[in-house]
């Protein structure tokens, strides 16, 4: 039968088991977006491009399957290029589809011509030009196989427009795919799995780090298990947060610049690190001169390239991290580490005395305050979806997660305006769920045209803005390393309860602490996406902080004064 290139793209797309995409339509993509309506494929039109790309990163990370992003060339098609800078940081697994000029024309400089896959070229997984309709059964399929397998990752297919109105002879090819060179699912060595067995016996003081790599193999279970048989204490990453209950007795909390004090000083004093499907990012491991000097190091990851790269493994475990601890734990005889447990609790030392949680309410209204009582509110079941600086560190200490795949954030990149598109795309891939993005004041202001979107959909996404008045983050980094002197950090905002009601939504605003229950009560019961202002105190900072380049058990200390009088700076 006769297929038209873009009728081909699609039924790929279909046979993916792909039923939502985000995307935005324009002259090089006409042809796709005609074809389009004429699939089982429910289309969801963003505000720009960036959103479609994050929106399906978001639809990726909730556990969805590989998220799909359409775009036109040119200013289509470099739009995306954060969104898919955010997934490749992140190992999401998304699949970018954009319009090219016709192939004639690729290399004059023709309208809205842009070399999508040079300048996507270090920031995908990998990338295609397809110039033949003959070509895009089999590139429609390697992109998703590539995208999802092994580390994942994004893949971008740009697709030039004769090709999408070409109509070819075609009938779906599933035959194998050929793919010399690409070995995404390699095997640890069972040398040195015996190896790594001897050193988990003898270790005295271990710790797991637990990272997004557990998620993405659903190691969930086996980690679990793992723990549970030889009582090693778990820290998470960021992008771990979910993979092991923030509930259970052997979980630490989270590590690195903002991470725990007692969680930073386990892992300065252990002897046996078991890091689980992270990478040793800078913001977890500071000054790597001085980090776990005395440890020694087993990395288990899939990709053979993060091993040695910032910390030398003394064991690696390179494979899919489910199947290697599948293999292991029979071999493991169960271990007691009740005094190094005992210890770390000792370490704990005056941390809870220093959290903010435990300053009386003085009227005004804390990040930390809102963030632990959404978590209570939501009894800790909220797919909670933040966006990047004070608000996402606040969010990752009092949003308790439980379960996997509820926490979502970009981790790498650390890109603002992450949060709402993402949200709205995690919302699609999890319709039963409820939803929060939380964002600041500056982070929503780069996105928020996607409330439309959500408006349009007719979704129910909530979204908590933590309104300081500032880029809170820069804002702190200036007052502990740059004399206070606040250079392009304060940041006003419209009334964003307007912005919500432009756009047919609910917005309210919160500026006491005793109102955040009944407000955030009101925005779960009302129907469509709600949006609140939470007015909260401009000056606080995240706490512990460990300055960028210090060793890791140099944190910077909520002052005690905080929490027994409240901050100074509040008051004055
Ligand atoms: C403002 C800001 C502050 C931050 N502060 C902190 C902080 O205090 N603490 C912190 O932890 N992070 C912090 N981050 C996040 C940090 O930058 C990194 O994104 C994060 O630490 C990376 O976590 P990860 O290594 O677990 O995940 P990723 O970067 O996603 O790495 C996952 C690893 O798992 C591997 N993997 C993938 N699939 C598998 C599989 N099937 N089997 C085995 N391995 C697999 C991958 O190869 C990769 O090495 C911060 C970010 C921002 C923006
Ligand atoms: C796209 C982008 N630009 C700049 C930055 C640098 N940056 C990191 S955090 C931050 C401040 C964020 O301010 P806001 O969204 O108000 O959140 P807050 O820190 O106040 O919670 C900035 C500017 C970034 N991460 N992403
Ligand atoms: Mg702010």
């Amino acid at each position: 039968m006769k297929f038209t290139g873009a009728q081909i793209v699609w039924e790929c797309i279909v046979r993916e088991g792909i039923k939502t995409i985000f995307g935005y339509p324009g002259g090089a993509n006409l042809p796709l977006y005609d074809a389009l309506l004429d699939f089982p494929i429910h289309h969801v039109l963003v505000r720009h491009e960036q959103g479609a790309a994050h929106a399906a990163d978001g639809y990726a990370r909730a556990g969805g399957g590989v998220g799909v992003a359409v775009a036109t060339s040119g200013p289509g098609a470099t739009n995306l290029v954060t969104g898919i800078a955010t997934a490749m940081m992140d190992s999401s697994p998304i699949v970018c589809i954009t319009g090219q000029v016709a192939s004639k024309f690729i290399g004059y400089d023709a309208f809205q011509e842009v070399d999508i896959t040079g300048i996507t070229l270090p920031i995908t997984k990998h990338n295609y030009l397809v110039t033949d309709a003959h070509d895009l059964n089999r590139v429609m399929r390697e992109a998703f196989y590539i995208a999802r397998s092994g580390r994942p990752g994004p893949v971008l297919v740009d697709i030039a427009k004769d090709v999408q109105a070409a109509s070819i002879e075609w009938e779906y090819d599933d035959s194998p795919l050929r793919l010399p060179g690409y070995r995404p699912n390699p095997h640890p060595l069972s040398k040195t799995m015996q190896q790594a067995i001897e050193m988990i016996q003898s270790a005295k003081r271990p710790v797991i780090l637990a990272g997004r790599g557990v998620l993405l193999s659903g190691a969930m279970g086996a980690l679990r298990e793992f723990v549970e048989k030889t009582r090693t204490p778990v820290a998470m990453t960021l992008l771990g947060i979910g993979c092991f209950p923030a509930g259970h007795p052997l979980n630490l909390g989270m590590m690195g610049m903002h991470g725990d004090a007692w969680v930073n000083h386990a892992i300065q004093e252990a002897d046996l690190l078991l890091a689980m499907g992270m990478r040793f990012d800078d913001r977890v491991t500071g000054n790597l001169t001085t980090y776990a000097t005395d440890a020694l190091k087993i990395h288990f990851d899939i990709d053979p390239s993060e091993i040695n790269k910032n910390v030398k493994a003394d064991i690696a475990l390179v494979g899919d991290l489910r199947e290697t601890l599948t293999q292991l734990i029979p071999h493991l005889q169960p271990c007691d580490h009740n005094e190094w447990i005992e210890h770390i609790d000792e370490i704990r030392g005056d941390s809870a005395l220093r959290d903010i949680q435990n300053m009386p309410d003085n009227g005004h209204l804390y990040a930390p305050h809102v963030i632990n009582d959404l978590w209570r509110i939501t009894n800790g079941e909220a797919l909670v979806v933040s966006d990047v600086g004070q608000n996402q560190m606040w969010t990752a200490q009092y949003y308790k997660h439980d379960q996997p795949f509820t926490y979502i954030t970009s981790g790498g990149l650390g890109t603002m305006g992450f949060a709402l598109p993402a949200a709205i795309g995690a919302k699609f891939a999890r319709p039963e769920t409820e939803v929060w993005a939380i964002a600041g004041d500056g982070g929503i202001q780069m996105t928020q045209a996607e409330l439309s979107t959500a408006a349009q959909e007719g979704i129910k996404v909530n979204i908590a803005i933590i309104n300081n008045g500032y880029l809170g983050m820069v804002r702190q980094w200036q007052e502990f390393f740059y004399e206070r002197r606040y250079s392009s950090s304060p940041i006003t905002g419209p009334d964003f309860i307007k912005i919500a009601e432009a756009h047919g939504l609910t917005g309210l605003r919160v500026t006491r602490r005793s109102d955040i229950e009944e407000t955030v009560g009101r925005a779960r019961a009302t129907e469509g996406t709600v949006l609140i202002d939470f007015r909260v105190e401009p000056e606080d900072s995240v706490y512990p902080m460990v300055p960028a380049g210090a060793a890791l058990h140099h944190m910077i200390r909520r002052p005690l004064q905080d929490v027994l009088v409240g901050p100074a700076k509040a008051d004055s």
